[in-house]
């Protein structure tokens, strides 16, 4: 392996590759999935069963226990297609079953926890080999170790010299593909009112999963910029479009934040949007460090594509049990979070949609290669499967390897 190759980390989607050059990947991707789940496991993160780990019998179960994430009229007594087409995001306010918030406040805790463990753990004991990688070279520095703690997305992750990209796209760490760590979180990821939610957003039949993580702001947490996320197939260009039609029929992505302890408005690491940004159709210009710099930049004098009134900021203030649905293209951002304040606590469920132009599904953002690769090999119930079908169905995808290829 060249060291370019280990500073860059293993590639995305290694089983859409034509041919895997790393010899040492490829070996681990012949071997049985088992193994490769295990190495994903440290002993010293202290997670035995986790869903990577499951039998048959095991996902059977979740399906015969399952209930009610949502109160379903309450879903549907909020969401307008129309409208969330419109304005790119949706807010369904409490929505979660009093059952769901408990569940998955504690299922985020727990996630954290276990990404707790792996951070400020001993990771000469991790199987890098059985994860497809040289032992590395270098190591996180301690400050950057206890900073990261409690939080999300704060690990330096510009290379892979110390493994975390490695760390990542395998989900050695909770936060990335948390719902292979903790069984509440793969209930939500596969579960039928979840899937209907995505129907309705994205305006189709058959959706695919996309990326899943935790997004936990502790306290003083700086914020988040605004930015939006690209969703490939050449529809990143900043070619503005008002016809909704054209805007549904793209390649899309849901971002589906579910907040079960939800914030307030100021300081408290909450959502912003604003409202008619997707339509811009421009996640290279629509970026900027805070609400003034997104104002006097990006959003000067810009109106909305379809109603005609001038773009806006709005800070969200949810109650517990609320899920936002936020079109890939929209602009957003996080309020910091005081040093006062509790943690805010959120899961990101992501999902995305056929091109139906072009009838391709694009790659997904992030499936760690175990589950890409119990997929594949018919080791999963068939909606999990389905999901996961773009991550090594090379028809499916047209060829495309990268999220972005067009
Ligand atoms: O933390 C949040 O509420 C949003 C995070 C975000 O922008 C993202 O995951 O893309
Ligand atoms: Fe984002």
């Amino acid at each position: 392996m060249s060291k370019q190759l280990i500073a860059a980390g293993p590639p995305r989607n290694p089983l859409l590759l034509p041919h895997i050059d790393d010899a040492l990947l490829a070996h681990v991707l012949q071997r049985p999935s088992d193994e490769l789940a295990k190495a994903t496991r440290p002993d010293f993160v202290g997670n035995p069963r986790s869903p990577v780990q499951w039998s048959r019998n095991d996902f059977t179960r979740m399906e015969g226990n399952r209930e009610d994430l949502m109160d379903w009229t309450s879903v549907l007594s909020q969401f307008d297609a129309e409208a969330f087409l419109r304005d790119g995001a949706c807010v369904l306010k409490g929505v979660m079953t009093p059952k769901a918030i408990d569940a998955w406040s504690e299922a985020l805790l727990q996630g954290q926890q276990y990404n707790d463990r792996l951070i400020s753990g001993d990771w000469k004991a991790i199987d890098w080999p059985r994860l497809g990688r040289t032992f590395p070279t270098a190591s996180v520095a301690t400050r950057d170790i206890s900073k990261a703690l409690g939080g999300s997305q704060l690990l330096p992750q510009s290379d892979d010299e110390a493994g975390v990209l490695t760390l990542r796209q395998h989900s050695v760490f909770a936060e990335y593909f948390s719902a292979g760590h903790v069984d509440f979180l793969m209930n939500v990821l596969t579960h039928p009112q979840m899937l209907d939610l995505q129907r309705l957003c994205l305006g189709t039949k058959t959706v695919y999963f996309d990326h899943n993580q935790l997004l936990s702001r502790a306290p003083g947490y700086g914020g988040g910029r605004w930015h939006s996320h690209k969703i490939g197939a050449g529809h990143d260009d900043g070619v503005v479009v008002d016809d909704l039609e054209v805007y549904r029929r793209q390649p899309n992505i849901n971002l589906t934040l579910c907040y079960p302890q939800g914030f307030s408005a100021d300081e408290d690491g909450g959502l912003k949007l604003v409202a008619g940004s997707h339509l811009f159709r421009d996640p290279t210009g629509c970026r900027a460090d805070d609400d003034a710099a997104l104002r006097a930049g990006w959003m000067q004098g810009q109106q909305h594509p379809v109603t005609g009134k001038p773009l806006e900021i709005e800070h969200l203030d949810l109650a517990p049990g609320s899920i936002v649905c936020c079109l890939s293209h929209a602009a957003h951002a996080v309020s910091p979070k005081a040093l006062e304040r509790a943690t805010r606590w959120c899961s990101l469920f992501c999902y995305r949609k056929t091109d139906e132009d072009s009838g391709i599904v694009q790659p997904p953002q992030a499936v760690p290669p175990v589950w890409a690769l119990k997929a594949q090999r018919g080791e999963l119930p068939a909606t999990l499967t389905q999901l996961l079908q773009h991550s090594f169905d090379r028809q499916l995808t047209g060829g495309r390897v990268g999220i972005f290829d067009e």
